[in-house]
């Protein structure tokens, strides 16, 4: 349903996605992402308690890299375990390890399963790092971390664990991770060429899908 802008400000329009599928009967589950700084906006908790009190099938992920744009979670956040949040509104959690692709794969399936069998929310909190700045403005490690932390987390990448895990097991070589890298890049690349050469959306469209039309 799009990215936005301001931090936390879709937690309660998924509240109301997951509402509208269960009023409709249908069999969609909303996945909701986002970091760990909308935990602490109040947002987070109305979408949590409202979705848990309707039961809605909506899937929370907290993306949790430890940052909030430069901001170290464990200086404001009075509760660091993202997942222990769920218990207040009555709602299943996982704590998953972001960096294992089948660890998430694994926590995802189980999540939509609560939200399609039981039409019960669930909160995922998954640990991950960001290699990159937060933004064009923050150099890769800025100052609120060290060059030698983001170096050590690197060797965590989950696509370069889960490509030796893969290859390890027979199940893909060198010429095959090569193409698939190659075409991943490739679909990026066209996404943004897209992007930059499309026109500017009108006046007109500001209103588009805010409203029913
Ligand atoms: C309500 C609100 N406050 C402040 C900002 C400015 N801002 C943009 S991104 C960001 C931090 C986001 O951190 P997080 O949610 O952890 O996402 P990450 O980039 O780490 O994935 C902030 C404070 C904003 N967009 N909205
Ligand atoms: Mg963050």
């Amino acid at each position: 349903m799009g990215g936005h802008g301001i931090v936390g400000g879709h937690l309660p329009l998924a509240a109301g996605i997951g509402f509208a599928i269960r009023y409709r009967g249908g069999d969609q589950v909303c996945a909701c992402f986002f970091g760990d700084a909308a935990v602490n906006i109040g947002a987070f908790h109305e979408a949590l308690n409202m979705s848990s009190v309707y039961r809605t099938p909506v899937i929370y992920v907290c993306e949790n890299n430890k940052y909030g744009m430069g901001t170290a979670f464990e200086r404001v956040a009075a509760v660091t375990d993202v997942a222990e949040h769920a218990c207040s509104y009555d709602m299943a959690a996982e704590l998953v390890n972001g960096m294992d692709v089948l660890e998430v794969y694994g926590a995802a399936q189980r999540a939509v399963a609560r939200a399609r069998r039981h039409g019960h929310p669930t909160l995922l909190e998954v640990r991950t790092y960001r290699f990159m700045g937060h933004s064009m403005s923050d150099p890769t490690h800025g100052v609120y971390r060290t060059k030698e932390e983001v170096e050590e987390e690197k060797r965590r990448d989950p696509i370069v664990r889960l490509a030796s895990q893969l290859q390890a097991e027979g199940a893909l070589d060198r010429a095959a991770y090569d193409t698939l890298d190659a075409e991943v890049l490739a679909e990026a690349e066209a996404a943004v060429h897209f992007a930059e050469e499309s026109p500017d959306p009108g006046p007109e469209q500001l209103a588009a899908h805010v409203l029913a039309e």
